[in-house]
């Protein structure tokens, strides 16, 4: 069938809105009308050319919501109709890591979906007969996609496209790093560290858990007002202090008798190796658990004295909030169905396929919390 794309066809290229070729379902996958997709980070670094692992042509995008239009042989867990989130962490439950229940990182699809490609080694588009790549395994960048059946999560049909698909990628990522990585208890002190698009994620999650402060630390002062319509209690600016960023944030963390301080959690959000090294060391001597969330640029390292970790301190890192994807999705959409998170003010521009690009000169501007393309 023809469907409509925004394709990505070389690097650091706008992308084209063209027709495509989309094959139908093989066994195993669902073909899904995508009725919204989000704009997010790693579309963005992919289709600058810096991601090593970025295939060209393909067809990006990877926060969508949409309807199952068709099914192939053998699938039994959606049907025609149902309303889906893709997953670029697909759950399988058969895989030795989703058996092992400690981890979220199904390794079920996980090397064709690296190439770009279906389970079965080739892709579902192309054009004038040449394949293109999917992406993530998703390309929600497309009014129509094929996806696995493990790499979709049916969701409540009353919830609307155009908020959901943002469960698809950043509200899962910053709401399941407090719930399912870092396990934030009540009563905790926490510091954010980047309020974009995960932070305010991250803040509305700490929130849900409780945490008696929020702390939230960005360079750019409009994100003060943004950090505190989700909860976040403190705001930093690393450049108006006059002072030490860690020692300012330990002072800060201080509480009643306990005059060591540092946050019991710490969250990075930006992305960028030294303010990982910040979070950790901002963490609290004997406890603190820091989150690595932002994903930094190829061949970055980061660095710590080993004394940060040999006096108690917990550096993780987690991919997709480490969230099951077709278990835990619908359980998200749920709470934002029944108002216990928030969607709708982050998503700050609508644009139809046409204008693209434009979310990604609003990315590359600061000025979008999210946007989302409508279809
Ligand atoms: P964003 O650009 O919307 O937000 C980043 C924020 O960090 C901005 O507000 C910026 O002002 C701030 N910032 C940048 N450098 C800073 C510094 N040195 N000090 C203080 N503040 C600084 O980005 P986003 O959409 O929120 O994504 C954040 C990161 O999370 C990205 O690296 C993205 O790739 C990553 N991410 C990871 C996962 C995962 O599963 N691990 C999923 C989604 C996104
Ligand atoms: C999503 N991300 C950043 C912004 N939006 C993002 C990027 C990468 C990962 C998670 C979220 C990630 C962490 C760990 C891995 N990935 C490896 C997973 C594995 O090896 O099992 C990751 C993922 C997908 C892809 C590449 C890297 C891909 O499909 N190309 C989950
Ligand atoms: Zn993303």
């Amino acid at each position: 069938m023809d469907v409509r794309a925004a394709v990505a066809f070389e690097a650091a290229k706008p992308l084209e809105i063209t027709t495509v070729q989309l094959d139908g379902p093989k066994p195993g996958e669902v073909l899904v009308e995508i009725k919204a997709t989000g704009i997010c980070h790693t579309d963005d670094f992919t289709l600058s050319g810096a991601d090593p692992e970025g295939l060209f042509p393909a067809i990006l995008g990877h926060e969508g919501a949409g309807v199952v239009v068709d099914v192939g042989a053998g699938v039994t867990s959606v049907k025609r109709g149902d309303h889906v989130i893709p997953l670029y962490t697909p759950e399988c439950r058969e895989c030795p890591s989703c058996l092992s229940r400690k981890t979220n990182l199904c390794t079920a699809i996980r090397a064709t979906q690296g190439q770009g490609v279906m389970p079965d080694g080739t892709s579902r588009f192309s054009i004038g007969g040449d394949k293109i790549h999917h992406y993530m395994g998703c390309s929600t960048f497309a009014n129509f996609t094929v996806l696995p059946e493990i790499a979709v999560a049916k969701v409540d049909p009353n919830a609307p496209f155009d908020k959901i698909c943002y469960i698809g990628c950043g509200v899962t990522t910053g709401i399941g790093a407090v719930i399912n990585t870092a396990k934030v208890e009540a009563g905790s002190t926490a510091i954010v560290f980047g309020l974009g698009g995960i932070g305010l994620n991250v803040i509305q999650g700490l929130r849900l858990a409780s945490a008696d402060m929020i702390i939230g630390v960005d360079l750019n002062p409009t994100k003060k007002a943004w950090g505190e319509r989700f909860g976040m209690t403190h705001f930093v600016n690393p450049s108006e202090i006059g002072a030490e960023l860690v020692p300012y944030l330990v002072n800060l963390t201080k509480r009643g008798a306990d005059s060591i301080g540092g946050a019991d959690y710490t969250f990075d959000c930006t992305g960028n190796v030294k303010m990982m090294r910040q979070a950790l060391e901002a963490s609290h001597r004997g406890w603190g658990k820091s989150v690595v969330i932002g994903v930094a640029g190829a061949g970055q390292e980061v660095a710590t004295r080993p004394f940060q970790l040999v006096t108690g301190r917990t550096w993780m890192g987690t991919a997709f909030g480490g969230a099951r994807g077709r278990t835990d999705v619908p359980k998200i959409v749920e709470w934002y169905m029944a108002g216990k998170i928030e969607i709708d003010p982050m998503i700050t521009h609508r644009l139809p396929l046409a204008d693209i690009n434009r979310g990604f000169e609003l990315m590359h501007a600061g000025e979008s919390i999210r946007s989302v393309v409508v279809y």
